[in-house]
């Protein structure tokens, strides 16, 4: 396949008992880019609408007794053999089927460009209450991902996080490429945190702008970016107490 091929878009599908939460991600510049190119096709689809459940039941109280509700199998397997139209064994063969959970492996920018590089269908599961029965992650799901080390309530804004990182990858869904190139977690700032930026006015309330960023020196505003970077990166991954001291002076 050569480079100028048409390539189908990138099918995202987000299971949620909130499907209407996703709106959000419609108004984000860089996903309607990706979206209007041709490049990602988002849809949030019902968990509850093929449960086969009286009053569309999806939950249920856990085996072993304890707090909260566990969101049911013959639920999930339902909606995603509603939704797929075949056996939910083939749409875990074709697909990645994440499902959402504080206890899964820690979703980054590394996954983030892996994952907008291979562009493999996906289904992202959102849990709510106490999460899945586990045999969503045994026979359903092909891994489990978390954002990071605190507990959501659901997996809704997680999915969203991990959609707006993951779009904003794809080629043409920033105006400005060279943006990807410099931002946080770059190679080119060595994996490290972007440079502060400055505009107009040049003096606000005493507040003044680096002057080196007006010598019209581009070399030594590149080094001066890249120490600030290094700077940067170090203070945020000191204690809380020493960034907050040097954001604040
Ligand atoms: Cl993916 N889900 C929930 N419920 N909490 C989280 C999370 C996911 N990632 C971090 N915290």
């Amino acid at each position: 396949m050569s480079a100028d091929d048409p390539i189908e878009p990138w099918s995202i599908d987000v299971l949620t008992l909130f499907p209407h939460w996703l709106q959000w991600l419609d108004e984000v510049r860089p996903i309607r880019n990706a979206t209007e190119l041709g490049l990602l096709a988002l849809r949030a689809l019902d968990l509850r609408e093929h449960s086969p459940l009286k009053h569309r039941q999806v939950d249920d109280t856990p085996y072993g007794g304890g707090a909260g509700m566990v969101l049911r199998i013959d639920a999930v397997v339902a909606a995603m053999e509603g939704h797929y139209a075949q056996p939910v064994e083939d749409t875990r063969a074709g697909r990645r089927v994440v499902v959402l959970t504080p206890a899964g492996r820690t979703f980054d920018d590394a996954m983030a460009i892996r994952w907008a590089q291979e562009r493999r269908p996906t289904t992202i599961l959102c849990g709510r209450y106490e999460g899945f029965d586990y045999r969503v992650h045994e026979h359903v799901a092909t891994e489990e991902v978390s954002i990071g080390p605190y507990v959501l309530s659901g997996g809704e804004v997680a999915a969203m996080t991990m959609i707006d990182a993951v779009a904003r990858k794809l080629p043409g869904a920033l105006g400005n490429e060279e943006s990807l190139s410099d931002e946080t977690f770059s190679d080119a700032l060595d994996g490290g945190a972007e440079y502060p930026h400055y505009t107009r006015p040049a003096d606000f309330r005493g507040w003044g702008v680096p002057e080196i960023l007006s010598s019209g020196h581009h070399a030594e505003i590149q080094k001066w970016r890249l120490e600030q970077s290094r700077a940067r990166t170090e203070r945020n991954a000191a204690s809380p107490e020493a960034s907050a001291d040097a954001t604040t002076s």
